[in-house]
C-alpha cells in the first residue's frame, strides 16, 4: 500500500508544470504561508533564546556547584528569600514576551482573516467527505474532486477564496506551503484564502482525524496562469464526451448502480455521493490522490475499491470481466 502512496506522489504530474511536493511549512510559497513562516520563525527565536538561557544556567549550576571529594554534604550554602529585584525581573521580563507574542500573532491574525477579496478573485468551495474532496467553482458551474485548480496570482492577496464545508464530520484544509490549516465543519462555511505565486502542483492533505481512511485523503493544488486557468475551466464546464466508439461501454455503464453515486454530465448518471466523473481523466490521480490515474490503477479501482481502501465509502462490485472492461473503457473518454 505504501509504495502505491508514493507512486503517486511522485509520479503523478502534469508535463511541463513544477511541482512542489513536499509539505514542509518552513518552505512558504504563497501569502498567509510566508506570513505565518514568519511567526513562527519569531515564536522559535524567542523560545530557542529562553531554552539557551535556563538551560546553560542549569548546566553552569550543576557544574559549578557540584559536590568536591571531602566537602562536608551538611554544608548547605547561602539561602536567599525575597528578593524584590528577583522577583521583579522574572514577572516582568515573562508578561513582557508574552505581549510581543499576543501583539506579533494579533497582527498577522488579523492581516489573514481581514484580507478582503479582489473583484477578480477566484471563487472555490470546497466539501469535504470521508475520503476526499469535492471542489466546485459556482461561477463557472464546475465540480471536481480532490484537485484544486486555482490561479497562481501575480501579486495582491486573495487572489484564490476558499468557503470550507463538510458534508459529514470534521476535516481539515492543509496545503503547508500555501496557508496555515483551516476546519472544513458540518453546517458551517470557514473561509481561507491563498495566493500561490508559481503555477505549479502544491501538495497537502486532511489534517483533522476524520476517521478509517483519514491518512488517504490527501489534496493537491494545481495552480496554473489565469489563461490555463480558463482553458481548464472550459474544458470542465462541458458535458461528458459522447463517443460512439465507446457506445456499448457507456451502455454497461449506465446500467450498473455506479449512476446513483456518481455524476457524468449530459447522461442519465447523476449521483452526488461520489467524486464527480464528468471529466475523470483529467484528473492525475484517483481516490483521493492515493493512486496515479492510469489504466491499470483504474481498473484495479473499479474491480475492488475496498481492497485498494479499505473502508471507503464505494463497495466492491463483483463485475464480470466485460462489465468492468466496458466500464474502464467508458471512464477513459471522459476527458
Ligand atoms: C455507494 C456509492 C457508490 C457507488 C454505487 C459507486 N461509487 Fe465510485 N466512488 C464512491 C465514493 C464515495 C468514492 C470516493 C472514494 C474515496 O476516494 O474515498 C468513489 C470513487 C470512485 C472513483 C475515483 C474517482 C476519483 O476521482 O478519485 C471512480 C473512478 C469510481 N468511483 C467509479 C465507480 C464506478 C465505475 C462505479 C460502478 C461500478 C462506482 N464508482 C460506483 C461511491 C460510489
Ligand atoms: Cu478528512
Amino acid at each position: 500500500m505504501f509504495s502505491y502512496v508514493l507512486t503517486a506522489l511522485l509520479q503523478a504530474q502534469v508535463p511541463g508544470v513544477p511541482e512542489h511536493r513536499i509539505t514542509d511549512m518552513f518552505k512558504p510559497l504563497a501569502g498567509p504561508a510566508w506570513s505565518e513562516y514568519n511567526i513562527a520563525l519569531l515564536t522559535f527565536a524567542i523560545t530557542a533564546a529562553i531554552f539557551v538561557v535556563v538551560a546553560g544556567l542549569i548546566v553552569y549550576t550543576i557544574y559549578r556547584f557540584r559536590r568536591r571529594p571531602g566537602e562536608d554534604s551538611q554544608n548547605e550554602p547561602p539561602q536567599v528569600y525575597g528578593s524584590n529585584q528577583i522577583e521583579a525581573a522574572w514577572t516582568v521580563i515573562p508578561i513582557l514576551i508574552v505581549f510581543v507574542l499576543i501583539g506579533v500573532s494579533a497582527r498577522v491574525i488579523a492581516e489573514v482573516e481581514n484580507a478582503s477579496p479582489p473583484k477578480s478573485t477566484l471563487k472555490i468551495r470546497v466539501i469535504g467527505h470521508q475520503w476526499w474532496w469535492e471542489v466546485r467553482y459556482p461561477d463557472y458551474g464546475v465540480t471536481t474532486a480532490n484537485e484544486v485548480h486555482m490561479i497562481a496570482g501575480p501579486e495582491g492577496k486573495a487572489s484564490n477564496y476558499l468557503e470550507l464545508e463538510s458534508a459529514d464530520v470534521i476535516h481539515s484544509f492543509w496545503i503547508p506551503q500555501l496557508a496555515g490549516k483551516t476546519d472544513l465543519i458540518p453546517n458551517r462555511a470557514n473561509y481561507m484564502w491563498m495566493d500561490p505565486r508559481d503555477p505549479g502542483v502544491y501538495v497537502g492533505n486532511c489534517a483533522e482525524y476524520c476517521g478509517t481512511q483519514h491518512a488517504n485523503m490527501l489534496l493537491r493544488v494545481v495552480a496554473q496562469t489565469p489563461e490555463d486557468f480558463e482553458r481548464w475551466a472550459a474544458n470542465e464546464k462541458s458535458p461528458a464526451v459522447q463517443s460512439t466508439s465507446a457506445a456499448t461501454a457507456k451502455a454497461t455503464f449506465d446500467s450498473l448502480s455506479c449512476v446513483n453515486c456518481h455524476t457524468v454530465t449530459g447522461t442519465p448518471a447523476g449521483g452526488k455521493f461520489g467524486p464527480d466523473l464528468t471529466h475523470l481523466m483529467t484528473r492525475q490521480t484517483l481516490a483521493a490522490g492515493m493512486f496515479v490515474n492510469d489504466h491499470e490503477n483504474l481498473r484495479r479501482w473499479v474491480n475492488d475499491p475496498q481492497e485498494l481502501k479499505p473502508g471507503c465509502l464505494m463497495p466492491s462490485f463483483k463485475l464480470t470481466d466485460k462489465e468492468l472492461t466496458d466500464v474502464v473503457a467508458y471512464l477513459e473518454t471522459l476527458k
